[in-house]
C-alpha cells in the first residue's frame, strides 16, 4: 500500500469563503469529497455563502444550515463563530482567514492542528519557489504552510479524484454511451458529422462573430451552453434576450443547445462529449485539461491585468513541443478570447490546427495524470509535519 493509498488518520477543517462565482467552493467542495473518499478521512467543510454551495450540492438547498452530503460534513460559516475542537489539519483554502476564536482554538490545541494555506491555481514559475513554505504566524504558536497547486513535480499538483481518467476513458470509448447521455440532456439528435462544442464563459462581446463563422462553415457544430453569465451573449446572435433552459437555436450549420447548470459529474460527462470545451475560472479549467480534449481558457480577471502574465505561462507549459504553427494559432485564439485581438481572425488558423493539437493535449492530459494529485499532497503535508 503505498503511502496515498493508506486511510489517513487525521480529520481536516476546510474554511471556504466564497469571493464570487464557483470556483472557491468549487475547489474546496472537490477537495472536501477526495480527501473522504480516496483518503479515508473525516472532513468538515465551512462555506460562507450556502446559496452558491447549494448550486453544486442541490442537497444543501433544503437542508439549513449544515448537512452531510457525499461522506462530507458541510457546515454555514457564520458569525459568532460556535465553539468547535478544531480539526488535526486545517485548510484555509485562498487566504480566506479562518474566525480568531477557532485560530486561538488551534493554539490552544495538543497537538496543535497543521495549518494549510492552499493558494490559487498557477503555471507561473515562482510557485515551484514558494510552494510548502512556511510562515509563524505573528503572536500564537502556531505556523501556517502554503501549498501552491500547478502543473509540476515541485507544486502541489491538481485535484483528481480516484478512479475519475478510468471514468472517462470508458466513456470516451463508448459512442452509445455518450449517445444516450446527449439525449438524456433532451437533445434530441445530433447533426450528421457534427463537431461538438462546450461552452462555460465570462461575458464575451466577441462571441456572436464566432457563432457568424460557425453558422457558416461547412461542417455543422453543435454548442452546449450550461446557463450561465455567457448566456447573453448567445442569445445575441441568435437575435433573441432569454431563452430557457433545454430551448435549441439553430442558424444555419450551427444549433446550440441551451442546457441548465448541470451537477458535477455531467459537467464532466459533457466535457468528454465534446471535441472543444471553453471553461473559464480554476476548476472547470482543471477538469477540460482531464477531459483530454482541446480547450480554451478564459481566465479569471485580476487587478492590474495580472491575469496576462498567469495565462502566458500557462500557455507556455502546454504548448510546449508543438509545432509552431498550431502553437501560435492556439496562442491567437486563448488571447482573442480573453480581450487581446479578433476572435473572428484568430478562428480559422485555430480551427486548422484542432487535429494537431487533440493529441497534444491528450499527452498534456496523460502527463498531468501521472503526477501526484492535489489531495494526496495535502495528506502528506499533514502527515510530515504534525507529530
Ligand atoms: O465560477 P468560476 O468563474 O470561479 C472562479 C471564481 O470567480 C473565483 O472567485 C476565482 O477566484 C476563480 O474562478 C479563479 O469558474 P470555475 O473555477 O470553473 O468554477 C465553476 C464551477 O462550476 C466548477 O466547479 C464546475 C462547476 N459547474 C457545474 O458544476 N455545472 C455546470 O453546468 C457548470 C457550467 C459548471
Amino acid at each position: 500500500m503505498s503511502p496515498s493509498d493508506a486511510p489517513s488518520v487525521f480529520d481536516w477543517d476546510i474554511f471556504c469563503r466564497v469571493v464570487d462565482n464557483f470556483g472557491d467552493i468549487g475547489v474546496c467542495w472537490r477537495l472536501a469529497k477526495a480527501l473522504a473518499h480516496d483518503h479515508g478521512c473525516s472532513v468538515r467543510l465551512w462555506v460562507d455563502d450556502w446559496t452558491t454551495f447549494a448550486r453544486l450540492c442541490p442537497a444543501a438547498a433544503a437542508a439549513g444550515d449544515s448537512l452531510c452530503a457525499q461522506g462530507v460534513e458541510v457546515r454555514r460559516w457564520c458569525e459568532p463563530f460556535p465553539d468547535v475542537q478544531p480539526a488535526r489539519a486545517v485548510v484555509e483554502a485562498f487566504a480566506c482567514e479562518p474566525p480568531a476564536s477557532y485560530v486561538a482554538a488551534m493554539a490552544a490545541a495538543t497537538p496543535r492542528p497543521q495549518w494549510i494555506n492552499l493558494e490559487y491555481l498557477s503555471a507561473e514559475d515562482w510557485v515551484e519557489g514558494c510552494h510548502g513554505l512556511s510562515s509563524p504566524h505573528p503572536r500564537l504558536p502556531l505556523t501556517k504552510r502554503f501549498c501552491f497547486p500547478g502543473f509540476t513535480a515541485r507544486s502541489g499538483g491538481l485535484l483528481r479524484e480516484r478512479g475519475l481518467i478510468a471514468a472517462r476513458e470508458r466513456f470516451q470509448a463508448d459512442a452509445a454511451a455518450c449517445h444516450d447521455w446527449l439525449a438524456g440532456l433532451g437533445i434530441p439528435a445530433v447533426p450528421d458529422g457534427a463537431r461538438l462544442v462546450s461552452l462555460f464563459a465570462y461575458e464575451q462581446p466577441q462571441l456572436p462573430e464566432l457563432l457568424r463563422l460557425w453558422a457558416a462553415a461547412p461542417r455543422p457544430t453543435l454548442l452546449l451552453v450550461p446557463e450561465g453569465r455567457v448566456l447573453g451573449d448567445v442569445l445575441r446572435f441568435f437575435g433573441r434576450t432569454d431563452a430557457p433552459a433545454d430551448e435549441i437555436l439553430v442558424a444555419g450549420g450551427l444549433t446550440a443547445a441551451i442546457l441548465p447548470f448541470l451537477d458535477a459529474a455531467d459537467y464532466d460527462r459533457l466535457l468528454w462529449a465534446c471535441e472543444l470545451n471553453f471553461v473559464r475560472g480554476e476548476d472547470s479549467f482543471v477538469r477540460a485539461q482531464w477531459a483530454a480534449q482541446p480547450f480554451v481558457w478564459h481566465i479569471y480577471e485580476q487587478d492590474e491585468a495580472v491575469h496576462h502574465d498567469k495565462l502566458d505561462a500557462f500557455l507556455d507549459r502546454y504548448l510546449a513541443g508543438l509545432d509552431d504553427s498550431a502553437a501560435d494559432a492556439t496562442r491567437a485564439l486563448w488571447k482573442a478570447w480573453n480581450g487581446e485581438g479578433s476572435l473572428a481572425a484568430a478562428w480559422p488558423a485555430f480551427d486548422a490546427a484542432l487535429p494537431r493539437l487533440a493529441p497534444h493535449t491528450r499527452r498534456w492530459s496523460e502527463d498531468l495524470a501521472s503526477r501526484q494529485d492535489l489531495a494526496s499532497v495535502l495528506v502528506q503535508f499533514a502527515e510530515l509535519t504534525v507529530k
